[in-house]
């Protein structure tokens, strides 16, 4: 018998499947692959069931061989290993991004003449239920809000990108690219107080109040499934901060970050150029305690930023706080520095590794910008933000889409630099 093989990356099984199963069994016995959770989340959602489920999913299947795990997006092992006569897959990989792995199966299976089978999609009105059916239950509260833990656990570097509306929310929700034989997107979603008073025309100065801020998480939170981070400033009053935390919480929020500074905060990136001032370790690590104290579930993250680098109060400093931080029931601590030059992240977080592998470390590389994530996983960076990116991308494209449509009295010269409104229309989901 020949063997045919297939790989399922799905929470349901659908008619969509069942087509694939009853088109390979013509061809042979069917093997199917399922995917797993770390391969899974490079380019499709976050799986809503655990992969023994996903297995014991698959093996119910009538008709169904064998059920092997891809550990892989792209099938290099397991073709090497299986060998299949045939690979079958629905017509949808033929287009970006997953037009990659089929190249990767083409280029596999030519080696020993093995052949691809691309089947009409399944796309109809039950599959569209199912569909939308996983996302609305991935964006609830108690799933979400654990998801930035798991990630955790499951990526090497978790990347987060900066949001501030439905919009940019839609983009790091959707974007996946291929880049050098890999499969990419973002895992989380950072709410940046300096974007989102940005985008309302206002300073970065906690001036935009803690309902506006929560009204972008929910704009956010209304289009999207991955988690959310949310930069808390430096939390306000003790008093108030214990309120933040529990509507975050509820929200379904997976972390809050609150930087060790009092009184009228300004950006960090400004650092000493003005007036900004750090926290008593006793003062922030009552904060983070009383926010520790009032949370209710175990999902939820309290994160401390250490402005010791950004306010040159040195190393040593910086180290000591984040000490004190992590005794006072800190979930992870964010380092930041506005010097260009990475190594004064790196010898924090080199210093801070000695003497703790487990807590989760942070990092906002604006400045620093020339490091890569391999490179900040490597010195025990477990999280990196894009904080602003977005934002600082948009400005000057609005900007001068205006000043071109002053200077030539009509529209026409900007139109070519335009998204076409077919595809704007389509980056939004009807239900
Ligand atoms: C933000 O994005 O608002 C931040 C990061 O707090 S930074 O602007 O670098 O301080
Ligand atoms: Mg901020």
């Amino acid at each position: 018998m020949k063997v045919v093989y297939t790989c399922f990356c799905t929470d349901v099984i659908h008619e969509g499947h069942l087509n694939i199963i009853a088109a390979a069994k013509k061809y042979g016995d069917v093997i199917v692959g399922v995917l797993s959770d770390e391969a899974a989340i490079r380019f499709n959602r976050f799986p809503s069931v655990s992969f023994q489920e996903r297995l014991a999913m698959v093996r119910q299947i009538k008709g169904v061989r064998d059920v092997v795990v891809q550990k892989d997006i792209m099938y290099d092992e397991i073709i090497h290993t299986l060998k299949p006569d045939y690979v079958i897959h629905g017509d949808n990989w033929l287009e970006e991004p997953m037009k990659s792995i089929r190249e990767n199966v083409a280029g596999l299976l030519s080696e020993y003449g093995g052949t691809i089978i691309d089947i009409p999609y399944t796309y109809n009105e039950n599959v569209k239920h199912a569909d939308a059916k996983i996302r609305e239950r991935l964006a609830m509260p108690e799933y979400r809000r654990k998801r930035l833990r798991q990630l955790l656990n499951l990526r090497p570097i978790v990347k987060a990108i900066e949001v501030h509306s439905g919009l940019t929310g839609l983009i790091a929700e959707k974007t996946v690219v291929e880049h050098d034989g890999e499969l990419d997107q973002f895992d989380a979603m950072w709410i940046s107080s300096l974007c989102d008073s940005t985008a309302k025309g206002k300073p970065d100065i906690e001036l935009v109040d803690m309902t506006s801020r929560f009204r972008t998480i929910d704009d956010v939170m209304e289009v999207t499934t991955k988690p959310v981070i949310f930069d808390g400033d430096t939390g306000g009053l003790i008093e108030h901060f214990v309120y933040t935390v529990r509507s975050l919480e509820r929200m379904g929020v997976s972390a809050v970050i609150v930087e060790d500074k009092v009184g009228l905060k300004k950006n960090s990136l400004f650092g000493n150029d003005v007036q900004q001032i750090q926290d008593s370790i006793e003062h922030f690590c009552a904060k983070l305690s009383a926010g520790k104290k009032v949370q209710l579930t175990d999902d939820f993250m309290i994160i401390a930023r250490i402005e010791s680098l950004i306010l040159e109060k040195g190393l040593d400093d910086a180290l000591r706080r984040a000490e004190a931080y992590v005794a006072a029931g800190a979930d992870g601590i964010m380092i930041h520095s506005r010097c260009k030059d990475p190594m004064e992240i790196l010898a924090f977080c080199d210093a801070f590794r000695k003497n703790n592998i487990v807590t989760p470390l942070v990092v906002v590389p604006t400045s620093f910008n020339m490091i890569t994530e391999a490179e900040l996983a490597a010195h025990g960076v477990n999280v990196v933000i894009y904080a602003n990116q977005l934002t600082r991308s948009a400005f000057p494209a609005m900007q001068k889409t205006a000043e071109d449509i002053l200077r030539y009295h009509r529209a026409m010269e900007v139109d070519s630099r335009l998204m076409p409104i077919k595809e704007i229309i389509t980056l939004i989901d009807e239900l």
